[in-house]
């Protein structure tokens, strides 16, 4: 697969019904933002994702970060997420051994697997975690993304670290569908790995906290990445959510429509 074909053209070719579903949402929606919704309170939580919902094409959340957490706010986002035709992406970055993360994405206070789509993992275990999540994920319809590198200065993930990890991905293609990654990286016969690059933010470099971001067009079209994760460049203080939605929406699908047709 190149990065020159459609999202379209790529899910008509993927194996894994979770990816396939994504592409296709992308191209019906002309959408490839994720918002990062990043608010501590249920209602705030509810309310962003009703807001930027006509704009995006996936919801990232970090649920454990929401103060009142509780089954009924799944049971919100998973009908926003049908009344607006997005996905949904708990950025949990498992990071333990097969077992353990097992009962982490299935059970708890949050059984994760049982309403995120898609969910990611550190590979600093080794292969045992991609293993544990897959017997959870695999027959809920469930994929994972692999962090392969990461938007913040000093990241250690980089090198052999990163190509190890794009390895692993090949070895377990049925469930790995894509990576979080700062660039695409090169395809090897038979891979279309998704790519998810978050630290995009048109307005502002950095946060003071380590936090690095690039505009939409350097991602999506320089990198060639395919999803932009858009988080205080869209509910930042002072903002209008829906209208920054917009305007990532914009600039993200103007970049593929650009990279597509060179
Ligand atoms: P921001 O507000 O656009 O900076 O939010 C970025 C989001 O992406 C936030 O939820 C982070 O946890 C997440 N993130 C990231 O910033 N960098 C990474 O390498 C990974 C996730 Br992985």
């Amino acid at each position: 697969m190149s990065a020159s074909m459609s999202y379209l053209e790529r899910s008509k070719l993927h194996s894994n019904p979770t990816a396939k579903a994504f592409l296709e949402l992308m191209e019906r929606k002309k959408s490839n933002l994720s918002l990062a919704a990043d608010v501590t309170s249920k209602a705030a939580l509810i309310e962003l994702a009703d807001k930027t919902g006509p704009y995006i094409c996936l919801l990232k959340t970090h649920i454990d970060v929401v103060d009142d957490f509780d089954q009924d706010l799944v049971d919100q986002l998973t009908a926003l997420a049908k009344k607006h035709d997005f996905m949904i992406f708990e950025d949990r970055k498992f990071a333990d051994i097969g077992n353990t993360v097992k009962l982490q994405y299935s059970s708890g206070v949050y059984k994760i697997a049982s309403w995120s789509d898609i969910t990611n993992a550190h590979t600093v275990p080794g292969e045992g975690i991609i293993q544990g999540l897959r017997e959870v994920g695999l027959p809920l319809n469930r994929c994972l993304l692999l962090l392969a590198e990461m938007s913040s200065a000093g990241t250690l993930a980089k090198g052999d670290y990163t190509n190890t990890t794009i390895e692993l991905a090949r070895k377990y293609k049925d469930f790995v569908v894509g990576f979080i990654a700062m660039q695409r990286y090169a395809d090897k016969e038979g891979d279309d790995f998704i790519y998810m690059t978050p630290g995009v933010g048109m307005d502002q470099k950095t946060d003071g906290l380590g936090q690095q971001w690039k505009h939409p067009r350097e991602v999506v079209y320089d990198l060639g990445c395919d999803v932009i994760i858009v988080g205080r460049g869209i509910y930042g203080q002072g903002r209008d959510p829906a209208k920054e939605a917009k305007r990532y929406q914009e600039a993200g699908w103007s970049a593929y429509l650009e990279r597509i047709s060179k």
